[in-house]
């Protein structure tokens, strides 16, 4: 298929869903977070969340994180976080003055944890700081589908859950925190637990890659972030402007845009 054919007619389309598109809550959706350090750590990352019914795929990419712990890669815990405000705290939520936002101080912005993003096995909160089940490491990729219970779906879809990764190089805290126990886990350093890059999910503007939709696309969009796909066939469009969206959707999530 020569894409460049339709080039003009999924923007069209695309225009005119953007007009149409309404409050409509999707029951699937792709949902990101951009992941800005926290407590000085210098990492960084990238969240996606595709979610099908309760089911969802989550991928991430970690860099800048601390690489060392006791000789080893240094672990990082990471999980969703839902119930807070669904911000990321910043310096102000230090309410006891060391230096660093600890998990307790910025849970209420943040939220507690319904799911841990492990490598493998439990993923619910009793598995928060399973630390030989995390990814590890300075850099890494992640990539695994959970089912999430039906108050974090909730979450994501409105805007109020957030991503967090922890553990932080301890050389980078202050002193008074460097000292300290974590809160969460008593037999581990508090930088081992504390959040070193934070994210809140939202609504993907260009939904993720459709694995049940084939090559041809001739059955047009299996699913979507927002539900342009229903939009479309409302909205009359024909089946060759959907297709091509659906092709220049794949292509742009494939280069990662
Ligand atoms: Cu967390």
């Amino acid at each position: 298929m020569k894409t460049s054919l339709f080039i003009a007619a999924p923007a069209a389309a695309l225009g005119a869903l953007a007009l149409a598109a309404g409050p409509a809550a999707a029951q699937d959706g792709s949902y990101q977070a951009s992941l800005a350090p926290a407590n000085n750590s210098g990492t960084s990352g990238q969240v996606m969340i595709d979610t099908r019914g309760q089911e969802a795929t989550i991928t991430m990419n970690v860099s800048g994180a601390a690489e060392i712990w006791q000789n080893a890669p240094f672990p990082h815990g990471q999980h969703i976080h839902i119930g807070g405000q669904g911000i990321c705290p910043g310096p102000e939520a230090d309410a006891d003055g060391d230096g660093v936002v600890s998990s307790p101080e910025g849970d209420p912005l943040a939220g507690t944890i319904p799911a841990s993003l492990t490598l493998e096995g439990d993923t619910s909160p009793a598995s928060a700081v399973a630390i030989d089940r995390f990814p590890a490491g300075g850099a890494y990729s992640y990539n695994r589908t959970i089912t999430l219970d039906a108050a974090t779906i909730q979450a994501i879809q409105a805007g109020t859950a957030t991503v967090e990764v922890h553990g932080v190089d301890p050389n980078l805290l202050p002193p008074a925190a460097q000292q300290k126990a974590s809160p969460e886990a008593p037999s581990l350093p508090l930088a081992a637990t504390l959040s070193a890059a934070c994210g809140t999910l939202t609504a993907s503007q260009v939904s993720g890659p459709m694995p049940g939709a084939p090559d041809t696309g001739i059955e047009g969009p299996q699913r979507t972030g927002d539900g342009t796909a229903a939009l479309a066939d409302a909205a009359g469009i024909g089946a060759a402007a959907a297709v091509a969206g659906a092709v220049a959707l794949r292509r742009r999530a494939a280069r990662g845009d």
